[in-house]
């Protein structure tokens, strides 16, 4: 999971931009995760429009954009600011808190203990380091380098290289790179993995071996230099590529340390986990209420038919991406086509 998301591109950018801040503020500061997600939902419609919005009544018309954000709307296309944004960040609160929540282990809870202890900036943090548990250390050491979003050449070589190192462990293991890069993004927040293996389904044991026997190889190698957390399915740590021998004139620049997520996935769930975590998390919203519309519960591992009392029958075989948008007669989209 990365905490900074690209900034929409688009005609409409000053709108997308406000919203988003907006949105972050209400997640991180207020926990109002409806608000945070509305927010979000507008910036994207907003986003795909192809005309330069003229005034909040215009944007009103597309889906998510309602009464208030019109209004504020509005308000920006005649002044060229906020008010509200303008108050948020000269509010020492908001700022301290929107700010600690950019390291990662600290979540907005966190982030308000912090500030209510007088920890508010970087520096502070670094003088309160004992207080904080390993993730946040982490966190903090590499936070300049996990708020650099990554080229997408380099998650081209990072997956070149993790394919490679994968099939030297064991050949049948498949492998699927997901997350903004496999929805062609110019550049990620970090690196999501999907793992599985033929020997792996949901009606045999379960197998942390194989999740831990690709992060100790990756470690071994040197390319996995730190640990987050890691379970039985999930693995959330630090990368980093080793600059290659051949252009070594002494004043080549490392590569940056990375975030990387692994997660291990039964071979029976493998399609419903790499449709959910290529997403975008605002497409996945809109799939699954289409699903339900058409009376099935899609979640990352299976897909379900409800029945007439809306309970859950067994999930349904899936071999495919393809296979969950046909039970669902949505149709089907390209992982570029999946911002929304
Ligand atoms: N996801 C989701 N809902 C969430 C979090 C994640 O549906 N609340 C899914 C969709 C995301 C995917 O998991 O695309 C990976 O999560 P990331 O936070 O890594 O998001 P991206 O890879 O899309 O963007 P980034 O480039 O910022 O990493
Ligand atoms: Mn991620
Ligand atoms: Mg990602």
């Amino acid at each position: 999971m990365s905490k900074r998301k690209a900034p929409q591109e688009s005609l409409n950018e000053g709108i997308t931009d406000f919203l988003i801040e907006l949105a972050n503020y209400e997640k991180n500061v207020n926990r109002a995760i409806h608000k945070y997600n509305a927010y979000r939902k507008a910036a994207s419609t907003i986003s795909k429009y192809p005309n330069k919005i003229r005034n909040g009544e215009e944007a009103k018309k597309l889906e998510g954009v309602g009464a208030k954000i019109a209004e504020k709307i509005d308000e920006f296309l005649q002044t060229g600011k906020l008010r509200k944004l303008e108050k948020i960040r000269n509010d020492d609160t908001s700022s301290s808190i929107n700010f600690l929540t950019r390291v990662t282990g600290i979540g907005p809870a966190a982030a308000r203990k912090f500030f209510e202890e007088g920890v508010k900036t970087l520096d502070d943090l670094k003088k309160v380091e004992h207080k904080l548990n390993h993730h946040q250390k982490i966190g903090l050491r590499y936070f300049e380098e996990f708020e650099k979003r990554i080229p997408r050449a380099e998650m081209e070589t990072m997956e070149a290289l993790i394919i490679a190192e994968l099939k030297k462990i064991d050949p049948e293991y498949i492998g699927t790179i997901c997350g903004s890069y496999r929805r062609g993004a110019a550049s990620s927040g970090d690196i999501d993995i999907l793992l599985t293996h033929p020997n792996y389904t949901s009606q045999t044991e379960k197998q942390p071996k194989l999740l831990h026997a690709v992060v100790d190889h990756l470690e071994s190698i040197g390319f996995v230099t730190d640990t987050l957390s890691k379970g039985d399915t999930k693995f959330m740590g630090v990368c980093q590529l080793q600059q290659s021998g051949d252009e070594d004139d002494g004043d080549e620049e490392e590569y940056l340390h990375r975030r990387i997520d692994i997660r291990l996935i039964p071979k029976d769930q493998y399609y419903c986990g790499v449709l959910y975590f290529t997403g975008s998390d605002i497409f996945n919203k809109n799939m699954r209420a289409h699903a339900l519309e058409k009376g099935f519960t899609l979640n990352e591992y299976t897909i379900r038919p409800l029945g007439v009392t809306g309970v859950a029958g067994e999930p349904l075989p899936v071999d495919s991406e393809r296979d969950i948008f046909e039970y669902i007669q949505y149709k089907f989209k390209e992982p570029k086509d999946r911002s929304q």
